[in-house]
């Protein structure tokens, strides 16, 4: 069979209006096929749910040895070590998935529930002490930046090192632009303590961190890799969850009438957080890389080429998804790709799962009403969406 044409747009993803709004955008390329040459880029872009998900399951095909951004490792120095899960295929990463999935089985997990109960409660405690906040510091950032370091195990000095270094690591994955350049401005303070946070010795003895080095002590893995391991935990376990939490409150702050309807049914929270996660996708996209020719939805793409996959257009599919730009927690948001899919869904998803439900459930019982004060002011990243204040207005139940 011969191949058929592809459509190719002029389109920019990471231009500062699409990222600004980048639901157009996904709209038009929807629309252009299902694979199309971003021309800009030199890749292809796959954005409607069906092809994201064949891709997202191809991992043979559709590899992340060579990054999952734009720079190919095969021609370009990373910027910095590769990551051993994120930036690796089987064999390597089946090895170093195990290791961090044990590490946050829902089990492990169980017992940090009682924990963030705790700090929900308190953190709105304070929230209702006031009524104007910012959503975003005080609530979407305070939060993890208190859970997540805890769980790890992280000295307390530093962690405000934390959140620049994930936008580095996030900037990374889009072209070399003004934000990789403005992000990496604190790269000589940020990046030797996140190292040093890694070694064995930084971490206590009962966090997230020990667990990982205890694979070294069973054989499983070197001493540099749980290293390794551990920066990954570093890398995307705390921006990507304030995100989420940010992009939640936007969501309620935009369609009132669903946190009423959490407010009615606590319960509903975990779905809440999922739905969330749908409508505004944290991550908005990562690159793949064809580890030989294939053909992809009748198109010819040859080995070495970056494909783009929109995870936040997928979530967002008419295709797939009834009325997909409306906020409905009682929809069956399941099946979105918010956290990828295949062997590179995320690691951590059940403990992000856990800090936005607790911290949702906390908010519904207490909190009737959350209005915005102003419009909320984005923050710009190459892939992840996020909010840089949110202006809202709360009113104690
Ligand atoms: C940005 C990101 C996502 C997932 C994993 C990692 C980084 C890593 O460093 O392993």
């Amino acid at each position: 069979m011969r191949a058929v044409d592809f459509p190719i747009s002029d389109a920019d993803p990471y231009s500062t209006e699409s990222m600004t709004d980048p639901y157009p955008l996904h709209a038009v390329l929807r629309e252009l096929g299902p694979v199309v040459r971003l021309r800009q880029y030199d890749c292809w872009a796959v954005a409607r749910y069906e092809d994201v998900n064949a891709v997202l399951l191809d991992w043979e095909t559709f590899g992340s040895g060579a990054g999952v951004g734009l720079a190919n490792f095969r021609n370009e120095k990373p910027w910095r070590v590769p990551s051993i899960i994120l930036e690796a295929d089987p064999p390597l990463h089946t090895r170093t998935h195990k290791i961090l999935a044990r590490v946050m089985t829902p089990q492990v997990l169980r017992d940090f529930r009682p924990v963030f109960e705790a700090e929900a409660r308190s953190l709105v405690d304070a929230l209702l002490e006031r009524r104007d906040v910012d959503g975003m510091a005080d609530i979407a950032r305070a939060f993890p930046e208190k859970v997540f370091p805890d769980a790890v195990g992280l000295p307390s000095e530093g962690r405000e090192n934390l959140a620049p270094y994930g936008d580095m690591v996030f900037n990374a994955v889009g072209p070399r632009n003004a934000l990789v350049e403005q992000s990496m401005a604190s790269a000589g303070t940020v990046i030797p303590w996140i190292m040093q946070s890694c070694s064995r010795g930084g971490l206590t003895a009962d966090g997230l961190g020990a667990e990982v080095y205890a694979a070294v002590d069973a054989g499983e893995v070197t001493e540099e890799e749980a290293g390794m391991l551990v920066r990954s935990l570093l890398s995307a376990g705390l921006d990507t969850t304030i995100a989420a939490i940010g992009n939640a409150l936007v969501a309620f702050a935009r369609f009132p009438e669903q946190w009423a309807l959490l407010r009615e049914t606590p319960a509903l929270a975990r779905a809440a957080f999922d739905e969330a996660m749908r409508l505004e996708s944290p991550v908005q996209a990562f690159f793949r890389t064809t580890t030989r020719a294939a053909e992809l939805a009748g198109v010819s793409l040859e080995a070495g080429e970056k494909v783009l996959v929109f995870f936040a257009s997928a979530n967002r599919d008419p295709r797939r998804w009834d009325d997909p730009d409306t906020f409905d927690i009682r929809r069956k948001s399941g099946g979105h790709v918010a956290f990828g899919l295949g062997i590179h869904r995320c690691v951590g998803e059940a403990l992000a799962e856990l800090e936005g439900e607790i911290l949702l459930t906390e908010l519904a019982r207490r909190v009737r009403s959350i209005a915005p004060a102003a419009e909320p002011v984005i923050h710009l990243n190459n892939s992840l969406r996020s909010f840089a204040r949110i202006p809202l207005r709360l009113t104690a139940a």
